[in-house]
């Protein structure tokens, strides 16, 4: 088949998949829809604090039967710009700088990042980009991430950090302070 006999093939082809997203999205409208994670039960989650008592929303993590933790941030009142999250290994959230949180939450023998040969943590997820609205509401697939994980003896914190991670530098990608808190409790 010739280039100029593909193309219009490619367009009808699109066109059509367009059509049957519309249709497939038309009865829903605007609201909120996704896969309903309620029914798997076990999930962790942490209202997450600024250091002056300020709210800056909720991370969950719902473990699934495929060994993938799906990770929800539902985040507000934040500062627009590119800032590093992560897991902590421990679940303290002392203010005002939150050392108590602890190192990466990390398995044995992990080094911090993805652009790192023995990386990343498991802990380690990709940097937020805050818009001026300051609310960020994002999905991620972490593997590996199991209940067992999550609810050890010490707990497991969330950090939102000052900067951006550089996904490489040791321990913790040069991200800087930590401006936000949350101690992952498991759903009653
Ligand atoms: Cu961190």
């Amino acid at each position: 088949m010739s280039r100029r006999m593909f193309a219009p093939a490619l367009t009808a082809l699109l066109l059509s998949a367009t059509a049957v997203v519309a249709q497939d999205a038309e009865p829903m409208g605007h609201e909120m829809t996704g896969p309903d994670l309620s029914t798997l039960g076990g999930a962790f989650s942490a209202s997450v604090q600024g250091a002056e008592g300020a709210d800056h929303g909720t991370i969950t993590v719902q473990p699934t039967p495929s060994g993938v933790s799906v990770v929800t941030l539902a985040l507000t009142d934040l500062p627009p710009g590119v800032l590093g999250v992560h897991l902590h290994e421990t679940g303290a959230c002392e203010a005002p700088d939150y050392d108590s949180a602890g190192g990466h939450l990390a398995l044995e023998g992990q080094e911090h990042g993805v652009l790192s040969e023995g990386g990343p943590h498991i802990g380690d997820m990709p940097n937020i980009h805050v818009p001026e609205t300051g609310s960020v509401m994002i999905e991620y697939f972490v593997p590996d991430l199991t209940a067992e994980v999550l609810g050890d003896e010490d707990g497991t914190g969330f950090i939102i950090h000052a900067h951006a991670d550089d996904y490489q530098g040791q321990p913790a990608g040069h991200a800087g302070g930590r401006v936000a808190c949350g101690v992952l409790t498991a759903a009653e």
